[in-house]
């Protein structure tokens, strides 16, 4: 036999994950190391729903036991048209979780960013009254749900519904429907599907006003007997935000309330960043060369300190395991990351745990012994 490039490349590999995994030892993996702690999830994308990312997959096999559809359950993907589903990729995310015995979350029912017009107008353009806006959440909350029933362990119920500074996002749904469009999006949630999980989701959590703000929501909806199990905060992080005390202040006050909290969403960024603390997709900005430093690799340092950044919260998170239920990173590699498009198209972010070869970062392996300790 000749022995080819392919063939040498693939016998080096063997030999070096025999040298990396002692006999007898099992291949490191954040899922196992985690296992008596919480969930750790990620966010699948088209190539992950429909297999053409077999490295990827493998990837996800081996470290998540819970997963979240990154795209494909968004109103404007799913019902871009009244009436009209599109379930095919929602309906292979669904199955492979099952395939793979993953805690299924869908995301997410109601969020104003990527909310069709329709939702909102009439065939002239003009608003409809809240009794159709209403109507057309119900239908939609009880057409997803009702179809994943008993099959998607949990909903993002309502996204990004409250302003850094505590108050209430000006949303189509708030200007239509009114303040109770929350409460009705849960209660429809549970209608349809009465044992499945309801979280509220949102960013920026450890910011004071919004944390409050997220507390007195979730009272109001226990007061009235609203169904809700838990809160997810997102995890968009950056290198100097947020403050690791206020994000800790946060998971007290959301256990407190008795319900779930989890770190959803969790990619920390080492990009230049103009606007602070927020995911909030409608930013844009222009690209420019110095706004993407390391496009050609990550400094050692740099790499240290991310990693520091990383175990931080995830000693954090360790120390909170009993308020806990999941963490889930937003994206598998540095290749998927929504990070290398926002706000700054065409950029080269490192926010994730697993590289662009697929390969886990050091830092993994730092995670995984923090469970050691
Ligand atoms: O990562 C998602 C990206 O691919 C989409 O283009 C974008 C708009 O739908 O949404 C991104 O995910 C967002 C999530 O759904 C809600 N929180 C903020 C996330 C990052 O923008």
């Amino acid at each position: 036999m000749k022995l080819t490039t392919t063939w040498l490349a693939t016998i080096a590999g063997a030999l070096l994950l025999s040298c990396s995994t002692p006999q007898n030892e099992e291949a490191p993996s954040l899922k196992k190391a985690y296992q008596d702690k919480f969930l750790i999830g990620t966010a699948l994308n088209a190539g992950h729903n429909y297999g053409t990312d077999t490295l990827g997959i493998a990837v996800i096999r081996e470290h998540f036991n819970a997963i979240v559809a990154e795209n494909c359950m968004k109103s404007m993907h799913i019902q871009p048209t009244e009436g009209v589903f599109f379930f095919d990729e929602a309906d292979h995310f669904v199955q492979f979780g099952e395939e793979n015995n993953m805690y299924i979350t869908g995301h997410t029912l109601v969020w104003h960013s990527q909310a069709p017009d329709w939702f909102f107008i009439n065939e002239k353009g003009e608003d409809v009254s809240r009794e159709v806006v209403i109507e057309r959440i119900k239908n939609h909350i009880y057409t997803l749900v009702g179809r994943y029933k008993g099959r998607v362990k949990g909903w993002d119920v309502v996204n990004e519904a409250i302003l850094d500074d505590g108050s209430w996002r000006n949303t189509k749904f708030k200007e239509i429907v009114g303040d109770d469009y929350i409460k009705l999006a849960f209660q429809f949630a549970h209608e349809a599907d009465p044992e499945a999980e309801l979280y509220y989701n949102d960013y920026a959590m450890a910011q004071e006003g919004k944390r409050n703000s997220v507390v007195e929501l979730v009272k109001q909806l226990q007061a009235e007997g609203i169904r809700i199990d838990g809160i997810g905060m997102q995890g968009h992080m950056g290198m100097d935000y947020p403050d690791i005390n206020e994000f800790e202040k946060s998971i007290d006050a959301f256990a407190a309330l008795g319900v779930k909290v989890m770190i959803t969403e969790m990619d920390i960024t080492l990009l230049p960043f103009p606007a602070g603390e927020t995911a909030e997709v409608s930013l844009t900005a222009e690209y420019q060369e110095k706004m993407n430093p390391y496009a050609a690799g990550l400094p050692a340092e740099v790499e240290a300190a991310f990693n520091k950044r990383y175990s931080d919260f995830f000693a954090l998170f360790l120390k909170h395991s009993d308020k806990i239920s999941r963490v889930t990173l937003w994206g598998v590699t540095d290749n998927d990351t929504w990070r290398n498009d926002w706000p700054v198209p065409g950029r080269t972010d490192y926010p994730l745990l697993f590289g662009r070869d697929y390969q886990p970062k050091p830092v993994v392996q730092q995670l995984i012994d923090l469970t050691k300790e």
